[in-house]
């Protein structure tokens, strides 16, 4: 299956929820029905909305309808929110219902040139996420400058990140993603995660992006 790679995310000049790219009950057991619906129609939605607002208010700025003044605030608003966005849509993507295999061919040759081994990739990947002080993400991603992988331990939906970085697996770790079912327990909703991963999807996105920095 090749990501849809946002373009449902933007439609007709606004910020757009796509739908979940399966039934929310697919995920059973790993992550339940209740939560994902709550996750993407209300949490993921409110995202949308808040980067529609802040993209509003900035034009209503530009436009003189509304005070510089609010800048500072709209900007914060704008990154959080469209941050949040696009890495719900990308969540959404690379998940999938078990049974998943590992990774192999290029992908899997790029993982073992920064983590050594799969096992390698998934301690770094998991740490990073049991790390988040709070409500965070963890992202595996293609780095610009050495054009190699990397995770961040990202703060909220957009603190910590590199410019130019490209998100290959993200991984929420805001309680919301999880604590319907796994109350505290991160460590057994990252073991939910991993056997969840598409990593069909994760490869689709690494050849799209290796393109670019070929
Ligand atoms: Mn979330």
């Amino acid at each position: 299956m090749e990501p849809q790679l946002l373009t449902h995310a933007y439609q007709g000049g606004m910020y757009a929820l796509p739908p979940l790219p399966y039934p929310a009950d697919a995920l059973e057991p790993y992550l339940d029905e209740a939560t994902l619906l709550l996750h993407h129609d209300k949490h993921h939605a409110a995202y949308v909305m808040g980067a529609n607002d802040a993209a509003e208010t900035l034009l209503r700025v530009a436009q003189g309808d509304l005070p510089p003044s609010v800048v500072p605030t709209a900007t914060l608003n704008l990154a959080f929110n469209v941050s949040g966005h696009i890495l719900h849509t990308l969540y959404w993507e690379n998940l999938a219902p078990p049974p998943q295999h590992t990774p192999y061919g290029e992908l899997s040759v790029a993982l073992d040139a920064t983590f050594s081994t799969y096992d390698g990739f998934i301690r770094v990947f998991r740490s990073a996420a049991m790390s988040i002080q709070g409500s965070g993400w963890a992202v595996l991603g293609l780095e610009p400058v050495s054009r190699r992988m990397v995770v961040c331990a990202v703060n909220k939906h957009q603190d910590a990140l590199i410019p130019g970085f490209k998100p290959l697996l993200v991984c929420d770790v805001w309680e919301h993603a999880y604590y319907l079912r796994y109350q505290n327990r991160r460590a057994a909703y990252l073991d939910a995660f991993f056997a969840l991963i598409n990593w069909e999807v994760v490869a689709s996105r690494f050849r799209s992006y290796c393109h670019g920095y070929a």
